[in-house]
């Protein structure tokens, strides 16, 4: 299917937020200057920060700018952080090489940048000579402003094969295809943050009922989407019903919380479609209007019937009913849906899809206080430079012949697929990677040691990080330094928000450079026509005219920032979202597609299932008695992001270990006390981590930190700074949802026991 880039038509009208700062000004000794704090290190969310440089130009201080629409002056431990992160004695300061055969030690030899762009671009160009440019792999980590300029670069080299290591990418990208697939937009919960006048705008109105399902705001502020809006909205009377196994501070401030099993959701979701229509709760003009497959759905749904799926849940069916109920009732309903529901089910694409139904038969997309579609400001995974690429040479990306439907959303490769054909040449050989912003063998996904053989296999690796991380010391042949966001500039490029500005260079470290110029150099050796931008600045240009910003240039907007698009409701009556200016959604037929044409093009059911995890309690008891508890991973907590911020000593003396939260009553059951270390294993492997005895999670299962590295043990091979003790991605195997999205990564099962001396 053709994904619309940008759904909007050519409309750019925006208003400015009006401040009259200049950009920096003078406090005593200290310059401030006001920017973005958007990119690595440690976040995907875009808040408006001020940053404090002393006469050194050394960065001293950072603040919440309390002028900000977006974050109203709050920020959080890691912004706080940053200067210890910005001038940490361990950060990479120029890029470094070593050869093949001494992978894994600390031989580490300095170069310059041209002998790393000459170097690098004749092995990558020899390789491309014997396998051709699709054996090249360009990986990414999650959205650290990244994805607009690393596409481009993989395709500008000729590679279709841009990606990201997460097993079914199962992150963010199950929700953006489904939602993309099923209404032809991307929606995220209405918290007024579309005009700079937030909660008092006049055409805004509080959700009566937000879901908070499988996402944790306060501690993850994914994705665009900034947490304490939660908490704003509470206070404006807002009632709160969070679906999470776990006891969150906001779950224990709802009016319902649903403890479910893990990875059931899709249950849960389909028993409540089953109520919502079954007691006629829905919005029969909406449906009549703007849906498709209405009648569909309501035959599928009877097999749901919501007694059975509470049982599925193991919650009682009161819960189930309602939470249908009090979806429906309110005036407006926002759901604001978390990684969970990627990443808990391998069947995660239905699950989200049942969700996305119950949005739409109840009314809540395009309405205040509803669901919100966020304008895309950048042209981000969706494929700044598509074209460079021939739909021929497309279609070789690994993973879409055997998951066409992975071709919605982010132009990624299939990771699973990928780690395979690293290892193996099926479908064809890969020979090298390109990892930026990403720890594959510390966080990124599960079975380690089988990524480490691939990675090892190849010809070539080059790494672009902040710091030296496991993976780069591992598999590396080339690490080039990057820089975080105080150091470079660059355009606030997030999928989720509303807004447009920039991010503010105040301070240098040794050689590193910001990955837009990273891919600007390299462009430019590669594919210069591809690149036809002297500097950062002038690419942003190119960039700002594709956006809905219209013809504002890089200066202005460092000016204006923050500037807003105009909100208007219910666009779909106005024909204000198809790019043909009819209206109706961005769709194939123009309506809400609760019977998938998408899903259905690509041979999969158009309609929402519910399958359970594996494994699972239900199908396979046998060994749930030899693991008896489920074993979540991955929560997120306020002092590091992913496998960041472990040598950073205000954030690392918070937590010094990796932890898991296992139940007083649970731990009593296997003679565990808070604080000792214990090992969690399971079919796949092991791994240590230190246990915390607390309430927050349910009796039936732990929840183990993910991403831990120790910066301070041995670097070299065979320790990797502790991964392979401490990952508890041992214990996760790469298995795929029949779309090719979804994991099993908070659905597995485990047994704990306490660490022997020695051990
Ligand atoms: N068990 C388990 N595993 C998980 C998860 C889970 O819930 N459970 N979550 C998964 C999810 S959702 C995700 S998204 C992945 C994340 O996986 P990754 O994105 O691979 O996360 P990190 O390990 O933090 O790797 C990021 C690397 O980028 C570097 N970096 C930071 N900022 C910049 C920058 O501006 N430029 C450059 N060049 N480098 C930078 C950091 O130093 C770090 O080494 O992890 C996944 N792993
Ligand atoms: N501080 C910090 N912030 C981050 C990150 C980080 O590493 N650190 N990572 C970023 C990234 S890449 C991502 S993807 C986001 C993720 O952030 P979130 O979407 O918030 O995801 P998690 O924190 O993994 O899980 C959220 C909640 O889901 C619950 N949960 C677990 N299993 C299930 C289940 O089966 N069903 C339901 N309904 N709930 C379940 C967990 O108990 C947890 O409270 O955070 C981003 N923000
Ligand atoms: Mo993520």
């Amino acid at each position: 299917m053709e994904l619309a880039r940008d759904v909007i038509n050519g409309d750019t009208e925006w208003t400015a937020l009006g401040t009259d700062r200049p950009v920096s000004w003078k406090e005593g000794n200290l310059t401030v200057t006001r920017t973005t704090a958007r990119t690595g290190p440690g976040c995907h969310n875009g808040c408006f920060v001020l940053l404090y440089t002393d006469e050194n130009g050394k960065l001293v201080k950072v603040e919440g700018d309390p002028e900000s629409p977006y974050n109203e002056g709050r920020i959080c431990a890691r912004c706080l952080a940053l200067p210890e992160v910005v001038n940490h004695p361990d950060r990479l300061m120029y890029p470094m090489k070593r050869a093949k055969e001494d992978r894994g030690k600390d031989k580490w030899q300095r170069i310059t940048w041209d002998e790393a762009l000459d170097e690098i671009t004749e092995k990558f160009n020899e390789i491309k000579e014997k396998w051709g440019a699709k054996s090249v792999q360009f990986l990414q980590g999650t959205g650290r402003d990244i994805s607009t300029y690393i596409l481009r670069l993989a395709w500008s080299f000729g590679s279709p094969n841009p990606g990201y290591l997460l097993a079914g990418s199962s992150c963010y990208l199950p929700r953006i295809a489904s939602l993309y697939s099923e209404t032809g937009s991307f929606w995220i919960a209405d918290c007024g943050q579309a005009t700079p006048e937030r909660y008092d705008d006049p055409n805004y109105q509080i959700p009566e009922y937000m879901f908070i399902w499988g996402n944790n705001p306060l501690q993850a502020n994914a994705d665009g989407f900034f947490g304490h809006w939660v908490v704003d909205l509470m206070r404006r009377g807002t009632k709160l019903i969070t679906i999470d196994p776990r006891m969150t501070w906001l779950a224990s401030r709802s009016d319902l919380h649903i403890r479910l099993r893990s990875g059931t959701d899709g249950a849960l979701a389909l028993g409540m479609l089953n109520v919502i229509i079954n007691e006629d709760l829905y919005d029969h003009d909406f449906v009549d209007k703007w849906c498709y497959g209405f009648d569909q759905l309501k035959e599928r749904v009877q097999e749901y019937p919501p007694d059975k799926m509470a049982e599925v849940c193991w919650i009682p069916e009161e819960q189930l009913v309602e939470a249908a109920r009090k979806f429906a009732a309110g005036n407006n309903t926002a759901v604001q849906m978390g990684l969970a529901l990627d990443m808990s089910n391998a069947e995660a694409i239905p699950a989200i899809q049942a969700i996305v139904n119950m949005i739409a038969i109840t009314g809540n997309y395009d309405v205040p206080g509803g669901m919100l579609m966020p304008y895309y400001i950048l042209n981000t995974g969706f494929g700044w430079g598509y074209d460079l690429l021939t739909p021929e040479e497309h279609a070789q990306r690994i993973g879409v012949e055997k998951y066409p439907f992975v071709a919605n959303g982010y132009n990624f490769s299939q990771p699973d697929m990928v780690l395979e054909a690293m290892r193996t040449d099926d479908p064809y050989p890969v020979r090298a990677t390109w990892i930026q912003t990403s720890n594959p063998l510390a966080c990124t996904t599960g079975e380690p040691e089988n990524q480490l053989k691939s990675f090892l296999n190849m010809e070539c690796n080059v790494v672009v990080d902040l710091f030296m991380t496991p993976t780069a010391m591992a598999v590396a042949d080339y690490v080039l330094p990057a820089s975080t966001f105080a150091e470079r500039d660059g355009l606030r490029t997030c999928d989720g928000c509303q807004y447009g500005a920039t991010i503010n260079k105040v301070t240098q470290i040794g050689e590193a450079k910001g990955d837009p110029e990273i891919e600007l150099m390299f462009g430019h050796r590669w594919n210069p026509e591809a690149w036809p931008w002297e500097t950062v600045d002038e690419m942003h240009n190119a960039l700002l005219a594709d956006s809905f910003m219209g013809n504002i240039t890089v200066d202005e907007l460092r000016q204006e920032a923050p500037i807003f698009k105009k909100q208007t409701y219910k666009k779909y009556e106005k024909g204000l979202i198809r790019s043909d200016g009819q209206p109706g959604f961005n769709t194939q037929t123009g309506r809400i597609e609760l019977y998938s044409l998408a899903l259905q093009a690509c041979g999969l059911d158009p309609l929402p299932y519910y399958e359970e995890p594996v494994p699972s309690p239900i199908n396979d008891p046998e060994l749930f008695e030899k693991y008896p508890l489920i074993l979540g991973t991955g929560a997120r907590d306020y002092m590091s992001f992913h496998s960041e911020h472990r040598q950073i000593p205000t954030l690392r003396n918070l937590k010094k270990d990796p932890e898991v939260e296992i139940n007083p009553k649970t731990a009593e059951k296997y003679g565990i006390e808070n604080g000792d270390w214990v090992w969690l294993e399971n079919q796949y492997g092991k791994c240590q981590h230190k246990a915390k005895v607390t309430p927050v999670v349910a009796e039936h299962m732990v929840m183990a930190d993910h991403g831990w590295w120790f910066p301070e043990e041995d670097g070299e091979s065979p320790n990797n700074y502790g991964i392979w003790r401490i990952n508890v991605n041992n214990l996760l195997p790469n298995i795929p949802g029949k779309s090719g999205f979804g994991t099993n990564f908070k659905s597995q099962f485990c047994k704990i026991y306490k660490v022997k001396d020695g051990e």
